[in-house]
């Protein structure tokens, strides 16, 4: 959708030519033009587009951080398609539905975004099949109750959206662009996951068991998804310094516990936390440690779930082969078909 009408270099083959630093020719001026554009958007806090230039480092960050994204949103789908078929209702079967379909198309706006960096689809697919990429911890654990469901609505959606309202704002066009629809779309999305919930909890005490079940075990995933403290945080100073991240990991944190508490207590679930209480001083909640320890293993492939996670994507891939093979016959059918009229009618 971005890509039409950019010619994009091949980045990685020049890198392999581009001969050492100080063998380089002293940037041209046409260079220094470019660079003292980009500084100059970076400083109006503006927007860089795919036609402009940009510093390696930057792309190579978008690059990163966008198709990581992607990744989550496409693995994401995992965790609560596994309740499509069981779902306790038809209205809750096509919402689920339609909920999962929507994250499937936010994977898709973001793959397009990160083509216009000049990386493939291919490439990064790649790298998400063959365990190099990231994505998000959260979906390595299981959902093991419909709870889970509603659960991952509440929270993880609702995590979600205060990590991306922000990105909504960030200096690389086509992403901030991509944000916005998803922002909207993640919004309904959390709303449903709470009055799913909340239709849960005016149930049986067995259901309401069952959603403070739900609860308890995806807390502390869902605060550690902010991305480990400020302190241990590697790019948050250069992201912030380029406009891509706008709010820290910490600070993101602490908004999420301090929108998540009154609407716990709407609910009437306790969040599992015994050092959760509100600091008169600080004017926010103070909150008990994230096992960062349990994050890592998480994010190296230990999780619960994380091998399951990959090999039903790489199946997935695979066996969505003829889907692909067939789309491309069709267009390569229909280019023949344009041009042999194109030809008829000249
Ligand atoms: N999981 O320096 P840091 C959704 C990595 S999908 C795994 O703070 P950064 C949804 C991080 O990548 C929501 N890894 O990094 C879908 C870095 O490693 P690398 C997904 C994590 O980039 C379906 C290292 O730790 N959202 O909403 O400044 C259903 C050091 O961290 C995590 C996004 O992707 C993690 N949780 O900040 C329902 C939002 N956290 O890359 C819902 C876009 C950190 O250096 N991404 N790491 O090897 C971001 O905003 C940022 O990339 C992060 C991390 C805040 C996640």
């Amino acid at each position: 959708m971005y890509t039409q009408a950019l010619d994009i270099p091949d980045q990685a083959a020049t890198a392999l030519v581009a001969p050492p630093s100080h063998l380089q020719p002293v940037a041209s001026a046409a260079q220094a033009r470019s660079q003292s554009h980009f500084d100059a958007v970076m400083d109006a806090d503006g927007k860089i587009e795919p036609q402009d230039w940009m510093p390696e480092a930057y792309r190579k960050t978008l690059v990163r951080q966008i198709s990581q994204h992607a990744h989550s949103e496409i693995v994401g789908m995992q965790p609560e398609g596994n309740w499509i078929s069981r779902a306790p209702s038809l209205k809750r079967k096509a919402i689920l539905i339609a909920k999962v379909q929507d994250e499937g198309g936010h994977g898709l706006y973001l793959y397009s975004a990160a083509e216009t960096l000049g990386t493939s689809r291919d490439q990064m697919l790649e790298a998400l099949h063959t365990g190099r990429a990231k994505y998000s911890s959260i979906f390595n654990y299981p959902t093991v109750l419909w709870a889970d469901v509603g659960v991952i609505g509440w929270l993880v959606d609702g995590a979600a959206i205060m990590n991306q309202i922000p990105l909504c704002r960030c200096t690389y066009g086509p992403y901030a662009r991509a944000m916005i629809r998803i922002c909207k779309e993640e919004s309904f999305h959390q709303r449903q996951g709470f009055e799913s919930l909340m239709v849960q909890m005016q149930g049986t005490q067995a259901q309401r068991d069952m959603v403070q079940d739900a609860v308890n075990r995806w807390w502390w995933p869902v605060l550690a998804m902010f991305g480990p403290p400020d302190t241990d945080s590697p790019n948050t100073a250069q992201t912030s310094r380029w406009g891509i991240k706008r709010i820290s990991n910490d600070d993101l944190r602490q908004r999420f516990v301090d929108a998540t508490v009154p609407q716990a207590k709407v609910l009437g679930v306790t969040l599992p936390d015994a050092d959760l209480k509100w600091n008169d001083s600080k004017k926010c909640h103070d909150y008990g440690a994230i096992d960062w320890d349990d994050f890592w293993a998480v994010v190296n492939g230990n999780g619960p779930c994380n091998k399951e996670r990959l090999s039903n994507r790489v199946n997935a891939h695979t066996n969505g082969q003829w889907v692909r093979d067939a789309a491309q016959a069709y267009a390569a059918k229909q280019r023949a078909r344009a041009q042999h009229d194109l030809m008829e009618a000249a």
